[in-house]
């Protein structure tokens, strides 16, 4: 049979969707079966991810598609995991990588171990929720096992206990050379090594869907296959790129970076704090995490939720990098407030505040595009590496101005889409796994070849993107 039809689970910060694809040599077609939003919620001072209400949907997902499935695969957002007791039941809702238990423990680890050993061993970037710094905040006293979202539905689902890789390397707890747990790491927080899974690579199946969930959902006895189950990774799968590129998976977060062979563990790269993730067949994400739509998600929420391609029309007409700020700044990470924020930080940078609700946004993309620029230049120097092409995948490519921003601040052209880069990338390893495409290149090929695609060349002028980012510095 040269065609068959996978199903894709893709669980982003924002939303979930199931989506399912028809596959061939020449055919890639991707239909949305059920989208759902992903609202977190707040108990008990606690910021929680709703993961039953998360499963339901993609039960409900699954089940709206009738048809026989070749295989399923499940990817989300990274760092976050559930604990299970010694009977498998869930230790409660997994909490959400924002909520503030990790005020402070970061900070005490890297004072404890040293930023030295810390990158050398796991490769990361120092993110306050990262899983090690998650795992010391949290009681372990009653933990069986651990296992990350991706994985955890896939328990549900099949019943086997496993870590697939390229997720398990946004922990802080594998070793980024050897891809194996990494003993000292868990030593340094005390997880005792029987807590984590066995690992598995994309493309491995995992098992089949059992009877509980293969009832509810119509899909009893097809197999659940490991996809690149960090969703960025899916996403840099399906970035449809030859030669030179650097990408930006951009959705709630912008991952901005280059695809290498190698982990770069020098001490530049420690101080620009770059992460080494792992990616498809053993490539290395070196990428920043840039803090992305987030700052617009959480403004659109504080203004009650307007239309948002009205509102950036508006912003695409508002005086441009008038008002800057550093997305990064660890301020914006907790959800809270947006537009006050951002006006705060103008302020104390000596940007004049926006005044509007287009003009927030208006800096919103600017400061974007900006770190978009600078963080792609920097993971191109210190890796040694080149790019003449930038991609830009997720729903960030929907952003007409953020991607003409983009190209404009990077002095190169830039391609955006697919939006749905993801949910393509895990079909795509199934896809493989299940004999229907080849290389990581021919992968890529079918995107490129199969998806509406839109190119933005820069504008001449770079030197006011120059300017901005030395005002902002
Ligand atoms: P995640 O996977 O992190 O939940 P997505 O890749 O789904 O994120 O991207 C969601 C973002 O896409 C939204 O926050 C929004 O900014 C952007 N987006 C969605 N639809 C549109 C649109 N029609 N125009 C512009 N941007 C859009
Ligand atoms: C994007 C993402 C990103 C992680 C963050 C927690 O959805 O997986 O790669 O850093 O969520």
């Amino acid at each position: 049979m040269s065609e068959k039809v996978f199903a894709a689970v893709d669980l982003g910060a924002s939303s979930g969707r199931v989506m399912t694809a028809r596959v061939g040599p020449d055919v890639l077609d991707l239909r949305e079966a059920r989208r759902f939003a992903n609202r977190p919620v707040r108990v008990n001072g606690t910021l929680h991810w709703d993961v039953l209400g998360l499963y339901g949907n993609v039960l409900d997902g699954l089940r709206a598609h009738p048809g026989e499935l070749a295989s399923i695969g499940i990817d989300s957002w990274a760092v976050d995991y559930g604990l299970l007791d010694e009977n498998g039941r869930l230790l409660g809702n997994p909490v959400h990588y924002r909520d503030g238990r990790t005020a402070g423990v970061m900070e005490r680890l890297r004072a404890e171990a040293g930023d030295d050993l810390l990158y050398r061993e796991s490769g990361l970037q120092f993110l306050p929720f990262n899983t090690i710094y998650q795992l010391a905040a949290d009681d372990l006293s009653r933990a069986h096992s651990l296992l990350l979202i991706p994985d955890l539905l896939a328990h549900w689902m099949t019943g086997e206990t496993v870590a697939e890789r390229t997720n398990a390397s946004t922990t802080g707890l594998l070793d980024a050379r050897t891809g194996l747990w990494s003993g000292t790491l868990l030593d340094l927080v005390g997880v005792p090594p029987g807590l984590l899974a066995p690992l598995v690579d994309p493309g491995e199946v995992i098992g089949r869907m059992g009877p509980e969930a293969g009832n509810e959902c119509g899909h009893r006895g097809t197999p659940v296959t490991a996809v690149a189950s960090h969703d960025t990774a899916s996403a840099v799968a399906a970035v449809p790129a030859s030669g030179r590129f650097g990408y930006i998976s951009c959705g709630t977060w912008s991952l901005v970076g280059v695809e290498l062979d190698e982990p770069v563990l020098g001490e530049e790269s420690r101080k620009a704090n770059f992460t080494n993730e792992g990616g498809i067949d053993g490539t290395v994400r070196y990428l920043r995490n840039v803090m992305g739509l987030w700052l617009l998600q959480e403004s659109m929420r504080a203004w009650g939720n307007p239309d948002l391609p009205a509102l950036l029309a508006e912003a695409a007409r508002a005086p441009g990098l008038r008002s800057l700020v550093d997305p990064d700044d660890p301020e914006f990470l907790p959800p809270g407030d947006m537009p006050s924020r951002i006006a705060a930080h103008c302020r104390r940078r000596g940007f004049p505040e926006p005044a509007t609700r287009a003009e927030t946004v208006r800096c919103i993309m600017d400061s974007l595009a900006l770190a978009h620029r600078e963080t792609l230049r920097e993971a191109a120097r210190l890796s040694g590496t080149e790019v003449e092409v930038v991609h830009l995948v997720g729903g960030g490519s929907r952003n007409e101005l953020l991607c003409r921003l983009t190209a404009d601040a990077c002095g190169l052209p830039l391609v955006a889409g697919p939006v749905e880069a993801t949910a393509l990338g895990n079909v795509l390893v199934q896809a493989r796994a299940h004999g229907i495409v080849g290389s990581l290149a021919e992968m890529r090929g079918l995107v490129a070849a199969t998806q509406p695609l839109r190119r933005y060349e820069p504008s001449a002028d770079t030197g006011r993107w120059d300017e901005a980012a030395e005002r902002l510095r």
